[in-house]
């Protein structure tokens, strides 16, 4: 196979398909405890991060996917003051979550400290809210983390995780959900980046049917570009823990007190409204 040496491809197996980069420079190459992680410069998406061959973030678009994974499940929620991140050790989804005035802690819980310490050198931007006082880092499992928790504790939990394969598989599992449900309080919401809505149909009903025989009361996905992913089009899969999703804080939404690029109360609106492929694969899932 000739591929050019300037750029960095994830090769997409399943899909058959394959996004590349032209890269400027390799800046840092290492196999941590846990995974092989790469940082290139890249020609025009700024800095790019790839563990295990996948790509995780560049600087240019990666706004898309954190303001996504952090604003809808924060403006569903009534009054999130308690908020838990599972992975995101760049610290993308931390700063999003931050921005909100209500929150009163945001944990983030990683498991591999060298994603976070890299990211601390080669995307200094998202990790400038580290030090706000309501901010708390830990380096451990997040499925360990969840076993241990205290019940009713925590207003809103996003996964931000790696593909479900590896380390990241029991994050996509009923066990860790029932968990996550005892954990949160009433009115809670899980968010968990769900992969893309083109190749992953099968994922996203599997997703479904596990958070809804966990005990969560409602599922919904909603969806946004992400070039830099397999398909370019991506997902996440919001629930409750009891009752139904509580329409988004309108007001709120529509004025945050933060600047958004891509989240605003009417992408909020329309990330939810779902392609009738995809409407009725979820409705084939029982629980
Ligand atoms: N989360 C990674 C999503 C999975 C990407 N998959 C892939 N490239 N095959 C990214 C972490 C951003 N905070």
């Amino acid at each position: 196979m000739s591929v050019d040496t300037n750029w960095f491809t994830e090769f997409y197996e399943p899909g058959g398909s394959a996004f590349g980069l032209k890269i400027k420079a390799k800046l840092h190459d290492e196999q941590s405890a846990y995974q092989h992680i790469e940082i290139y410069d890249t020609e025009t998406f700024g800095h790019l991060m790839v563990i295990d061959g996948c790509v995780m973030l560049t600087q240019r678009d990666n706004f898309l996917y954190h303001e996504m994974m952090a604003h809808p499940a924060l403006f569903n929620h009534a009054a999130p003051r308690r908020v838990v991140v599972i992975g995101g050790g760049d610290c993308g989804t931390l700063r999003e979550v931050l921005r909100h005035e209500g929150v009163q802690q945001a944990l983030q819980v990683e498991i591999d400290e060298r994603v976070t310490r890299l990211s601390e050198q080669y995307f200094p931007e998202l990790c400038e809210a580290n030090g706000d006082p309501r901010a708390q880092l830990l380096f451990e499992d997040g499925i360990a983390w969840f076993a241990n928790a205290p019940e009713a504790s925590v207003d809103v939990v996003i996964v931000d995780s790696t593909d479900p394969v590896g380390p990241a598989e029991g994050l996509f599992s009923e066990p860790f959900y029932r968990d996550v449900h005892r954990v949160l309080a009433p009115g809670g919401l899980i968010v968990q980046q769900s992969e893309s809505p083109l190749y992953h149909v099968d994922l996203l009903c599997s997703v479904h049917g596990a958070l809804r025989r966990s005990g969560f009361t409602e599922v919904k996905t909603l969806h946004y570009p992400q070039p830099v992913y397999p398909s370019g089009w991506w997902s996440a899969t919001m629930a409750c823990k009891d009752g139904l999703i509580r329409p988004m804080r309108l007001e709120a939404a529509r004025r945050p007190a933060f600047a958004t690029r891509y989240y605003s109360a009417e992408m909020h609106q329309a990330a939810f409204v779902l392609p009738p492929y995809l409407t009725a694969a979820l409705e084939q899932v029982t629980a």
